[in-house]
């Protein structure tokens, strides 16, 4: 029977790259996203069978209807990769904008959980999967401006550890993938289509790509059924921290 993964955030960027290479590892794809125009030119670059799922994953009741909706042949997932995120802002906690801090606890933290309880009941019925969240360097440590980013993400970091202490003897792993700075859409998302500043973000080093941290993925999911790669940060070489980045 072929294996199934779900991922979220497939539309752009780590979830986009994380699809072509599961797809490389003979995985069916269920590509969810906001932009449905996105996830059909993605399913037309996957040689596996894909299936669309256009749902906002902060709308609750969204999350339900669209993953109940799937046929009983997709509803057997064996990975699900939360990715779906960003940031919004980037500003003092005092100068933040409460619809900024909204959106990221609803789509970074509320999001992950309402996709995970409504997959994570099924893998643990059939004694198996494998549930990747995608954390970040702001879920280790905070840097100035990045409060309630860093909060969601230390909120991820928490739910990861959490999940895995829940899970145990059930047959279900449960990884953690924490990126440093990777070039995607994610500053123009956190700048609000700034491309100016968004551009300046990643020059004067070699930002990681999309695929560099997909890489990584691949490696988690692709381990023997004994070992779980429970926790990983990966950085450009030019990074060690989220404020020290060698930029020429
Ligand atoms: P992108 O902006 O390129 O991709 C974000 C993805 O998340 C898009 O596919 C977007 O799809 C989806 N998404 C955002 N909001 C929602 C929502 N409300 N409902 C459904 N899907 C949503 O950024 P990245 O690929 O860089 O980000 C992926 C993950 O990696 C995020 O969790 C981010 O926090 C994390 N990360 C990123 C780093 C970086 O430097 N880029 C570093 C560390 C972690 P759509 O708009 O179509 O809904
Ligand atoms: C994304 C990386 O440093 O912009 O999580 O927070 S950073």
């Amino acid at each position: 029977m072929s294996k199934i993964a779900l991922v979220t955030g497939a539309s752009s960027g780590i979830g986009w790259a994380s699809a072509v290479l599961l797809a490389e590892e003979g995985y069916d794809l269920i590509l969810c996203g906001r932009r449905a125009e996105r996830l059909t030119e993605l399913s037309q670059k996957i040689p596996t069978k894909t299936l669309q799922l256009v749902f906002d994953v902060s709308n609750r009741e969204a999350v339900k209807d669209a993953l109940d909706s799937l046929p009983d042949s997709w509803k057997q997932i064996d990975v699900l990769l939360n990715n779906a995120g960003n940031a919004h802002g980037l500003a003092k906690l005092q100068d933040g904008s409460i619809d900024d801090w909204d959106a990221m606890i609803d789509i970074n933290v509320k999001g992950l959980l309402y996709v995970t309880k409504a997959i994570v009941p099924g893998m643990v019925q059939r004694g198996g999967g494998h549930v990747v969240n995608i954390g970040s360097i702001a879920g280790k440590e905070v840097y100035p401006n990045g409060n309630v980013y860093c909060a969601s993400k230390h909120a991820v970091d928490a739910l990861n550890n959490g999940m895995r202490m829940d899970l145990v003897g059930t047959g279900v792993k449960v990884s953690q993938v924490c990126p440093g700075l990777v070039e995607t859409e994610f500053s123009m998302v956190r700048f609000k289509g700034d491309e100016e500043r968004s551009k300046g973000v990643y020059e004067g080093f070699d930002a990681l790509t999309a695929h560099d941290v997909a890489d990584l993925i691949r490696f988690i999911v692709t381990r023997p059924k004994h070992v779980n790669i429970s926790d990983t940060m990966i950085l450009p070489t030019a990074q060690v921290a989220s404020t020290i980045v060698d930029k020429k």
